[in-house]
């Protein structure tokens, strides 16, 4: 029977076998996903066929079977390692796709630190090793502490595995007192087929990557099975150091070399954009060689006076870039559409896709962006792929970069079935049955189903408890899922999350019986619970889900209000001034405004966030981390050429010592830096009595 057949098409037996499939692929899955790092298929397939199941059994009651993935919670959570918090964050890197960003890249950073196009700016270029991050901390040459990346703040100690690895040194001579070396685990193409080998010999289980068998190895509860597991490690960077490694990229990693690290041999010096480039082929050209994975060019500023003047954005370095290997594409058929309903509405459609491997990965499912993409138009109706349609049946072409999801980039006209029809979008939610629709001038259908819209709650709860949100241990998607489906201990709102506890009873008898946890899980499930009933404002604020407003935004939010009494205050007053002072936010347009003022003047929402307030205890935004700096929280303008350092450089000085940087003078502006040729912006802040002060002055105001 084809797998998708629609749910009201079955007859009886079919419905049987398929419930019985079904069942099948959800436990295998289930398990794969809770053994960790295999996981068999992406969440939203998962979701999907959960729902597919359920779908049957409500057409067919009576076939419901004893072991229905429909009444399994996902398996209660791994016990943890210990969080480790990072000395200094452990950053990502921003991806460059093709030239055209790279030069970007470099243009960007001559920009930002004033240097012509012809003044020499050196970088390293080394290989993006495709394996896990880790931080290792030395304190007088012996290793103390590994820990992963996490979340870039806090990650999970690993210290007994990573003291495992052969390549991490456990004693250092000759280094500095404090020393955090950062660098990727990862697996070497023949260790890891001789370990697959070995597995299945022996019926253990195999990985579908080396990146996964080097993330399974590390994550291990038992060092012993570490040991047993040939892993590697190359050093790249660094955290927190008692003195410098060198003056630049290259002899820093020169002298963790010198200290028994292995750090790329590929790595090379590149003095021109075009030494970049083709360094950036000789390794694309070698990689098939290499015998472990990469999946692109990590490029650096090779002068760390350079870097730290550089600085990052909220979760990468400025300095530096990973140049990503163009895409892997292949053909396969197209066997349905899905549309999935997220967070804020948004019907995406999903191509059910014949699996097939593009450049080394199992692909079932890939993007269609939207309805205009299916039909071959772009958003502002102008053809693409020649204006050919895209059909259930038709033979596609896959589109794989990176770590993206994979997308459907064309189609094979020549291959179509003569029956193959055009593709309807729905106009309705599948989900809730809701109207769908589209504003004018956006390329995406949305559900106006809101909170009653049972597939944008629990995506909506899924983001509550994800990373940079509430974050609560052995509450994941999976969890929320069971919960938001449970009849007994329903968790439908943020709220629900925080009476858990109180409506199970001191027995847990329901969470026990009903939903197979154990005392132990559950008993921790509430601590972790209880941890969070104090929370950041930032988090707070991202954690509401509101459309546009990402972890970033948050922050800005947080740092503007300070409070949540005043973030609250002002998006519960009249809009138009809400509008004024939001906007006035460095950082938040009209558009996110709009959004913030309309979540929190739609009744439900606002109910769903007081209730959820209710149990919180929300800590005010931290001070600027330089609180007492002399420009912590006052308003500046510049104004005038600036000689020492850029526009750009000198606003990113100012914001990270805890100031504003606002583009004209008023009441509310305390202090006008004026450079060379400043003009009326000077005289209007005399005649306002702002302070004004010229560059030197500034400099030594920053300490520069
Ligand atoms: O090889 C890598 N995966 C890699 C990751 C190499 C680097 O030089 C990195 C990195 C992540 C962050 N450097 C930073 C700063």
């Amino acid at each position: 029977m084809e797998a998708d057949r629609p749910v009201d098409k079955l007859t009886e037996a079919e419905a049987r076998a398929e419930l019985a499939r079904l069942a099948d692929l959800l436990d295998a899955a289930n398990r794969a996903y809770y053994q960790a790092d295999a996981p068999v298929m992406p969440d939203a397939e998962f979701d999907a066929l959960k729902r597919r199941n359920a779908a049957i059994e409500a057409r067919f009651p009576a076939l419901k079977r004893a072991d229905s993935p429909t009444e399994q919670v996902g398996a209660p959570p791994a016990e943890g390692f210990r969080k480790i918090r990072h000395a200094v964050r452990m950053l990502s890197l921003a991806n460059a796709f093709d030239e055209g960003d790279l030069r970007e890249f470099d243009a960007r950073i001559r920009r930002y630190l004033g240097l012509k196009d012809d003044a020499p700016l050196a970088y390293t270029a080394e290989p993006k090793i495709d394996g896990v991050s880790l931080s290792l901390r030395y304190e007088a040459g012996r290793l103390i502490h590994a820990a992963t990346r996490g979340d870039g703040e806090t990650g999970e100690d690993v210290t007994a595995n990573a003291a495992t690895i052969g390549e991490i040194p456990r004693r250092l001579t000759g280094a500095p007192d404090i020393l955090e070396v950062r660098g990727e685990v990862y697996m070497r193409h023949a260790d890891f087929q001789a370990l697959n080998a070995r597995a299945a010999e022996t019926g253990g289980r195999t990985f579908a990557n080396p990146r996964n068998a080097a993330a399974g190895s590390l994550r291990q509860l038992d060092p012993e099975i570490t040991r047993a597991r040939p892993l590697s490690f190359f050093a790249y960077s660094w955290g927190a150091l008692s003195e410098p490694l060198g003056a630049t990229q290259m002899a820093a990693l020169d002298r963790l070399r010198g200290l028994g690290f292995a750090v790329n041999p590929l790595t090379r010096i590149c003095a021109t954009l075009d030494e970049l480039i083709a360094h950036y082929r000789e390794i694309e050209t070698r990689r098939p060689d290499l015998g472990y994975d990469i999946d692109g060019v990590v490029y650096k500023v090779d002068d760390l006076a350079l870097q730290a003047r550089l600085g990052f954005r909220s979760t990468t370095p400025r300095w530096a870039i990973a140049h990503k290997f163009a895409a892997e594409t292949a053909w396969t058929v197209l066997e349905g559409i899905d549309i999935q309903v997220g967070r804020t509405g948004a019907l995406s459609p999903v191509a059910r896709l014949r699996p097939i491997n593009v450049g080394g990965v199992l692909v079932s499912n890939a993007t269609l962006h939207n309805e205009d993409y299916i039909e071959g138009r772009d958003s502002k109706g102008a053809p693409i792929r020649e204006g050919r349609d895209i059909r259930v049946g038709d033979r596609v072409k896959v589109y794989r970069a990176g770590d993206v999801i994979p997308k459907v980039a064309d189609v094979d006209l020549g291959a179509r079935p003569a029956d193959a029809q055009p593709f309807a979008f729905p106009e309705t939610c599948p989900e809730c049955g809701s109207p769908a629709v589209r504003e004018p001038g956006d390329s995406v259908r949305r559900c106006t189903g809101g909170l009653i819209c049972p597939a944008q709650a629990v995506e909506r709860l899924k983001h509550f408890v994800s990373r940079g949100a509430f974050d609560i241990e052995g509450l994941g998607a999976k969890q929320i899922e069971a919960f938001h489906n449970d009849d007994q201990l329903p968790v439908r709102t943020p709220a629900d999350i925080f009476t858990l506890e109180e409506r199970d009873g001191a027995n847990l008898t329901r969470l026990k019986n009903r939903m197979g946890w154990g005392e132990t899980s559950a008993r921790n499930l509430f601590r972790a619970i209880d941890e969070r009933r104090r929370i950041p404002l930032h988090r707070m604020i991202f954690a509401l889900g509101i459309r546009h407003v990402g972890e970033t935004a948050a922050q800005l939010l947080a740092r503007h209000f300070g409070s949540w009494r005043a973030f609250e205050t002002c998006l519960t007053g009249p809009a138009e001034e809400a509008m004024a002072e939001l906007t006035a936010i460095n950082g938040v347009g009209p558009v996110m405004a709009q959004s913030l003022i309309d979540a929190f003047a739609n009744e439900a929402e606002r109910r769903a966030i007081d209730e959820l307030a209710a149990h919180l205890e929300i800590e005010d935004a931290e001070a600027p981390r330089v609180a007492d700096s002399a420009i912590a929280g006052k308003t500046l303008v510049f104004t005038g050429t600036l000689t020492r350092m850029t526009r750009a450089e000198a606003k990113a000085r100012a914001e990270a010592l805890g100031a504003k940087v606002a583009g004209s003078v008023s009441a509310r502006t305390d202090l006008l830096v004026a450079g060379e040729g400043a003009g009326s912006k000077a005289g209007k802040a005399e005649a306002l009595g702002v302070t004004v002060i010229d560059e030197d002055a500034w400099l030594d105001l920053i300490g520069a």
